[in-house]
């Protein structure tokens, strides 16, 4: 292949800014997998995909898929992709950001009418943000045949199933075990990302080199006092849920600071809470609440919560307040492949780009894509480290340089 083509460094801004126009009206920056709004981005991303000289569909999992064939007859595609849904009041660049440079990326080549000699393939992945059916990563579970039938049945609160919302994003959730699939079924994967940390904006460097992502677990903790009187109880009789749930959850965030280090971080949250029956005059019967905890070596994420947070619930039930404990998900920690990583750094080198290694504490589609091939991420930095807010910013500049990086790696990774 000859010189490295350069990408359109203005449309990808233009089609960024595009795309994050698609939004609720009522707030900022949402595009919720599963609604109307996710399906009119779909639409936008469609006839982008097609512009891109790509064949376009979405497959039985909800991926949208962009096809390009290769030079050389039956080599497994180089895919590159993210996800378009976001959280809440998100931002304008987690996810939508890496499936806009890889359509800039194959934009790119098919303009240049550079064919590679394997397949590409551009996708946008079905919901990978916690969906309301409590699911998050929907569509490459099912890329790789991890969309269980249980999972199916998960419903949302309005009672939708997930079979309900496959359906109708258009997918099928009759053909899943068609789409799914096996071992080595891709020559890799690459994923642009903005960090969602301040490591690479603290350092001025400009590209973050992911060389794997955390492990993830999830755990509803369920803990029942009395509900009573909050005036005529007095303080010695009762059995206060929300009071335990404070202590217990000041005692995680402690025990996690004392057992992460730089080279080995461990993160554990509790961002969801449910207090009953949540009146100002009486004393909380039962706190529900979803804890959730990552590190990139799986050993450390599990003697955390199986051993240290098991202890931490111990003593409640002595103090009347009774405890259970039930874990909702995991997602295994997925390394990157050595080849693409360097791939990543001797590109970004030869373009006189500083760059940095780094692990991704924010989780991604790749854990799953890790099942049937080598994997990749290419971070770039974002104003303050902030995502999941409307506040979510990264520069134009080092969207771009992001974009042109994924193209150059792609070009290197073609080559074998
Ligand atoms: O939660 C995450 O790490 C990702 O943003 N879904
Ligand atoms: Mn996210
Ligand atoms: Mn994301």
């Amino acid at each position: 292949m000859t010189a490295k083509p350069s990408i359109n460094a203005d449309r990808l801004w233009q089609n960024l800014m595009a795309l994050a126009a698609i939004t609720e009206e009522h707030q900022a920056w949402t595009r919720r997998s599963f609604t109307p709004k996710f399906l009119e981005g779909r639409a936008w991303l469609q006839g982008a995909f097609a512009k891109a000289g790509l064949e376009v569909e979405i497959d039985a999992g909800g991926n949208l898929i962009g096809r390009r064939e290769g030079s050389s007859g039956n080599l497994a595609p180089l895919m590159m992709g993210s996800h378009s849904d976001t959280v809440p009041s998100g931002g304008r660049f987690d996810g939508v950001l890496g499936v806009l440079c890889a359509l800039e990326v194959a934009q790119t080549l098919h303009e240049a009418s550079l064919i590679t000699r394997h397949p590409l393939e551009v996708v946008d992945f079905l919901a990978e943000e916690p969906s309301e059916f409590g699911l998050s990563c929907v569509g490459s579970r099912a890329l790789v045949g991890a969309l269980t039938p249980e999972m199916l049945e998960m419903t949302r609160p309005d009672g939708m199933t997930l079979a309900e919302g496959l359906a109708y994003v258009g997918g099928d959730p009759e053909a899943l075990s068609r789409v799914a699939r096996g071992k080595d079924a891709i020559a890799a994967y690459l994923e642009v990302h903005i960090e969602q940390a301040r490591a690479l904006e603290a350092a001025k460097v400009p590209v973050g080199v992911v060389t794997g992502i955390a492990a993830i677990r999830r755990q509803r903790i369920c803990l029942v006092g009395q509900t009573d009187h909050a005036g005529a109880t007095p303080m010695d009789l009762r059995r206060d849920a929300l009071v335990a749930a404070g202590e217990f959850i000041a005692a995680v965030s402690e025990a996690a600071n004392k057992i992460t280090t730089p080279e080995n971080p461990l993160v554990a949250t509790v961002g969801w809470m449910d207090v009953r029956p949540n009146a100002a005059n009486a004393v909380p019967g039962e706190v529900q609440m979803i804890l959730e905890a990552r590190a990139p070596l799986a050993d450390k994420l599990d003697r955390f919560l199986d051993v240290t947070v098991a202890g931490l619930l111990e003593k409640f039930p002595a103090e009347g307040i009774k405890v259970t404990c039930e874990n909702l998900s995991t997602a295994a920690a997925a390394p990157c492949d050595k080849r693409i990583v360097d791939a990543v750094e001797t590109v970004a080198q030869d373009r006189g780009l500083p760059s940095m290694r780094m692990p991704s504490g924010a989780g991604h589609d790749g854990v799953f894509i890790s099942q049937i091939g080598p994997i990749g991420m290419i971070f770039l930095p974002c104003r303050d480290g902030r995502s999941h807010t409307p506040e979510e910013w990264a520069e134009p500049e080092d969207c771009a340089i992001a974009a042109q990086v994924m193209l150059d790696a792609i070009i290197e990774l073609d080559k074998v």
